[in-house]
């Protein structure tokens, strides 16, 4: 079908990590022993993962936050705090998925189980226990937990129907389709009201839902290409369940037996595997249907304007969906795991003032408190391993110079 397109906005955000801990052991003989903070945990990564079962992005209209758990912080007699549980998001397959600022694509969830990984939690500060060397024996640093990645992201999918209506002209598809979705197509007494398909997202519940398309009446002969025929069956084509409207109050007063073999004999005509489709067949109009044909039926009945015998026909296309989705063969799912971020980097943001980027320099101020005399050394210490102040010099860092890693600054002096 053609230009049927869902889209929602979405914000997800990975766990805090937990902080580590400062703490001494303080026990019995242990009275001013060694360092005993533990690490706090990871935050949760958040996933979204291709589900066959999902089928709109209307879930996210109502909740568009989505938030992995935070990591435990970490505590004396080195324990460490509990890994943040990661949150799994389900969407439907073929969801697009991009950033919602630049419009870049990220990923295309296409099938079944594909699952990408689309931000990570923070990464748990280390405990005082790690921090001892021979030079600091009782460290009063930890670190402080990284917190969890945000990002803002679009969601666009192409909305396929899982459950097609068929029936005549006027047989009361537009009428069914309002009552159950929010989708407004015009109703009138008159044959072919529906030029072109309708989709709409019936919703049961938060996990059951499916999207039922609304299709302009096939008539004898459509088959061969009289009246809207020909087009319309291709849209039929494609769904997973067929519902098969019959007009109980038909005003040519076409008995419903008729009315079904003829609606099938089309369908079998334009594509014989169409009749292999699991199919539910529904009398419709039942309040005003005459008892002598109501009596002559003996499949569901229901009437799409009282809504006698609608929850229950919608109930039963859901069981059909369900059991559909879960009899295709399910490609082997693809798992894209994010790029490593880029390492260290130094950016210059004006005369004499410079930022160094990475996790790992970004982490090394991020202890519990810089202000010391123990943190600043630890500070310079890990800024020199990871390179990075051979960076700031090759960057054309001058003594004096100001230079930010995240909102830490310090000045540069080429022999620090
Ligand atoms: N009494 C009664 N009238 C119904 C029912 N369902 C539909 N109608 C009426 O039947 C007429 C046709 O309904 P639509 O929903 O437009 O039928 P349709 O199948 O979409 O028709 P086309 O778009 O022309 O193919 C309208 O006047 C509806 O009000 C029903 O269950 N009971
Ligand atoms: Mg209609």
């Amino acid at each position: 079908m053609s230009a049927f397109v869902d889209e929602s906005q979405l914000n997800v955000r990975g766990g805090d990590g937990g902080a580590g801990c400062v703490s001494f052991r303080r026990e019995g003989p242990e009275a001013f022993g060694g360092p005993n903070g533990g690490d706090g945990g990871n935050g949760g990564d958040v996933w979204m993962i291709a589900d066959r079962n999902v089928s709109s992005l209307l879930a996210f209209r109502d909740h568009p936050h989505r938030r992995a758990e935070d990591g435990i912080h970490g505590m004396g007699k080195d324990q460490h705090g509990r890994q943040g549980k990661e949150l799994v998001v389900h969407v439907p397959e073929g969801t697009v998925i991009k950033d919602l600022y630049t419009g870049e694509p990220l990923a295309d969830l296409v099938s079944h189980g594909d699952k990408w990984c689309v931000v990570t939690g923070g990464r748990g500060g280390r405990g005082n226990a790690r921090f001892l060397i021979n030079r600091r024996r009782a460290p009063k640093i930890a670190e402080q937990g990284e917190m969890g990645e945000e990002r803002w992201l679009k969601l666009e999918l192409k909305l396929m129907a899982d459950v097609a209506l068929v029936g005549f002209p006027n047989a009361g598809k537009s009428t069914f389709i309002s009552a159950v979705s929010a989708a407004k197509p015009k109703i009138a007494n008159y044959p072919f009201t529906t030029l072109e398909p309708h989709l709409g997202v019936v919703r049961i519940d938060s996990s059951t839902e499916f999207v039922l398309a609304d299709i302009p009446g096939i008539i004898e002969g459509a088959s061969e290409g009289r009246g809207l025929g020909h087009q319309f069956l291709r849209h039929i084509e494609r769904a997973r369940v067929l519902c098969v409207l019959i007009d109980l109050a038909a005003v040519d007063g076409l008995p419903p037996a008729e009315q079904e073999e003829i609606l099938l004999r089309e369908l079998g005509a334009y594509e014989p595997e169409l009749l292999t489709r699991p199919r539910l067949i529904v009398g419709n109009k039942i309040d005003i249907a005459e008892p002598s044909v109501v009596a002559g039926w003996e499949g569901l009945t229901m009437s799409g304007v009282t809504q006698q015998g609608v929850r229950n026909v919608v109930g039963k296309l859901a069981q059909l969906v369900f059991e559909a989705r879960n009899q295709e063969p399910v490609r082997e799912a693809k798992v894209i795991l994010r790029p490593e971020p880029k390492g260290t980097h130094i950016e210059r943001l004006g005369e004499g003032e410079f930022r160094i980027h990475g996790r790992n320099a970004e982490r090394s101020v991020a202890i519990n408190d810089v202000s010391t005399p123990e943190a600043l050394n630890y500070i310079d210490e890990r800024l020199k391993k990871m390179g990075a102040l051979r960076l700031l010099a090759r960057a054309g860092a001058q003594e004096g110079d100001i230079v930010w890693i995240g909102s830490f600054s310090f000045e540069y002096s080429p022999d620090l």
